[in-house]
């Protein structure tokens, strides 16, 4: 279509959140900072990791430079990236990232109300192989009038104002949830900007994919194994689901986003608390889960009830189509 070439009423996450900024008059538009920081965050890890696969080529990740500097990991550098576009964008309190064992305390000078918790690049044993990865990022605000503590990431999911993940695959697509409804944003290399390309997306309500590491399944406890049987010999006369699994969580739950099923990294016998680290992982994709009409538990409760203790916990996580998180959540009351 002729007119299609000429399109500039395009929906750019930039207007996007302006827009929803908008339906609060309260606002002062700090939300839009931070969110606007945390885009070029994702701009610039996408650059770098299209690049991964010239690294011999071009001197990065692992190689020797010509200076004679060591070049920087990928998951190093996308670290970086963010706390530095975070501090800088004079929003933020305190940053938990899956990479740093500490908290980062913004400087007093650079302080503002909200507290981001990440995972900078998800998925690494993908990155050599070009498959996809990820950034993951949940936000919450910081309670108000006193000094920031590490009380103030220390809060159950469902205390998030938004949360969102942006993979790095085929193309590179940024999904958020500010906590009415999930939409998907599609980079426009061209561009350089991100075009609302799936708005208001909901999960199918029951699925035809599973989605797990069956490697484990020797250390899987009751519940777990018997769903897992249940997806290839259903007795009660549906089809047998099909396995997907890639090993990044950014790509197995945005398939099961837009595809239905479920996602699980439980625990079992040698990890009673599975991998998945509460606040940067199951935190986030639980709460896009429920934006998305889908559900997330623990084994135990609504995963974003849960209250972390520690900014590294992991909590086993089971994520999805509502009708098949129900399915495993009846297997688990039945056990008690
Ligand atoms: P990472 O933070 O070291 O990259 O580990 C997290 C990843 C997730 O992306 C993925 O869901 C999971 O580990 C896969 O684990 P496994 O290899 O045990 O199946
Ligand atoms: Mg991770």
């Amino acid at each position: 279509h002729a007119a299609d070439a000429h399109r500039t009423d395009l929906m750019t996450i930039t207007r996007f959140v302006l827009n929803e900024q908008t339906k609060h008059p309260e606002s002062r538009g700090d939300f839009s900072i931070l969110l606007s920081h945390i885009v070029l965050g994702c701009k610039f890890v996408c650059t770098a990791v299209n690049k991964a696969g010239l690294a011999k080529l071009l001197g990065l990740a692992g190689e020797t430079n010509v200076q004679g500097e060591d070049q920087k990991k990928l998951d190093v550098l996308s670290n970086e990236v963010f706390i530095k576009a975070l501090v800088s964008s004079g929003r933020t309190s305190i940053l938990v990232s899956e990479e740093d064992e500490e908290a980062t305390f913004v400087e007093p000078a650079k302080r503002g109300k909200y507290c981001v918790v990440f995972d900078p690049l998800d998925g690494s044993s993908n990155i050599d192989c070009g498959v996809s990865i990820g950034t993951i990022f949940g936000i919450y605000m910081i309670k108000d009038g006193h000094e920031p503590t590490l009380d103030d990431v220390l809060q159950p999911g469902k205390n998030m104002l938004a949360a969102g993940y942006c993979m790095y695959g085929s193309s590179c697509t940024l999904v958020l949830s500010t906590g009415s409804g999930v939409n998907g944003f599609t980079l426009d290399p061209s561009l350089g900007e991100f075009i609302l390309t799936h708005p208001d997306i909901k999960i199918p309500k029951k699925g035809k994919i599973y989605s797990v590491n069956e490697g484990n399944a020797k250390n899987w406890d009751g519940p777990t194994t018997k769903y897992v049987q249940s997806c290839k010999y259903p007795t009660d006369g549906s089809s047998p689901k099909s396995l997907r699994y890639i090993g990044s969580m950014v790509a197995d739950v945005h398939r099961t986003l837009l595809y239905g099923g479920i996602f699980l990294y439980p625990g079992d016998k040698k990890s009673p608390n599975g991998k998945l680290r509460v606040l940067y992982e199951v935190f986030p994709m639980s709460f896009l889960m429920e934006q998305a009409g889908g559900q997330a538990f623990t084994g135990k409760q609504r995963a974003l009830d849960l209250v972390p203790e520690k900014i590294h916990e992991r909590a086993p996580i089971f994520l999805g189509s509502y009708d098949d998180v129900e399915e495993i959540k009846n297997l688990y009351a039945a056990e008690e």
